[in-house]
């Protein structure tokens, strides 16, 4: 699913794509991947970051081993995902049925300045998940197409990685708490491993 009339908006695109997360967990990546999520309704299911650079997948790996029976989502940025690009190696190679990622990719660091990502150019992040061991990938460039990407992220057996092409937009600010420690308290009670 290839075409790119206009790109999509980030904002209303999560907002519609979460409408059909059930009881998935999201581990957001730092910066508008996380200010996205939070935007469209806080939940304890949300695991935010706000500075963790390149450990979006890392942290929904970790998230999905351990939660064999819950469906977990990572949704990032295409230059946190770079950062981390090793990381699709691992989850290749371990396989969770219930792990799937999507990366909103506007091809540069849109936090910072706007400067020039990779897949601005050549790189093709939904090809290196095909590379190393994902079941399935898709690209989505429709901001109409998030009932489709939800059934893939969501439903899909996993490992799944989808890329959004998404505008280069200007949000207003949506920013959840900001203690980590907080955060993983909340996150952890909401799934009964902690008391509150
Ligand atoms: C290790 C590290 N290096 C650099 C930064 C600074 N930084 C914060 S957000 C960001 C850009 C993120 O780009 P992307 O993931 O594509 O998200 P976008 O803002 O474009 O949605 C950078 C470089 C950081 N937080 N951590």
């Amino acid at each position: 699913m290839t075409v790119a009339p206009n790109k999509i908006a980030r904002r209303a695109f999560i907002a519609e794509l979460l409408r059909h997360r059930g009881e998935a967990l999201i581990a957001t990546g730092l910066g508008s991947a996380t200010w996205d999520c939070f935007a469209a309704g806080d939940s304890p299911e949300f695991l935010y970051s706000w500075g963790g650079m390149g450990l979006a997948v890392p942290t929904a790996l970790g998230l999905a081993l351990a939660q064999p029976d819950r469906r977990v989502l990572a949704i990032t940025g295409d230059g946190e995902m770079m950062m981390g690009l090793g990381s699709l190696a691992v989850v290749g190679d371990q396989g969770p049925k219930n792990l799937a990622v999507l990366v909103l990719d506007n091809e540069t660091f849109g936090e910072t300045g706007r400067q020039r990502g990779l897949t601005a150019g050549r790189v093709d992040i939904a090809a290196v998940a095909m590379a190393v061991g994902f079941s399935d990938v898709m690209t989505v460039t429709e901001q109409g197409a998030t009932a489709a990407l939800g059934h893939f992220l969501f439903a899909r057996p996993g490992p799944v990685l989808a890329v959004a092409k998404i505008a280069i937009t200007e949000d207003p600010w949506a920013l959840p708490e900001k203690d980590g420690a907080t955060l993983a308290h909340r996150f952890r009670t909401s799934l009964g491993v902690e008391k509150a």
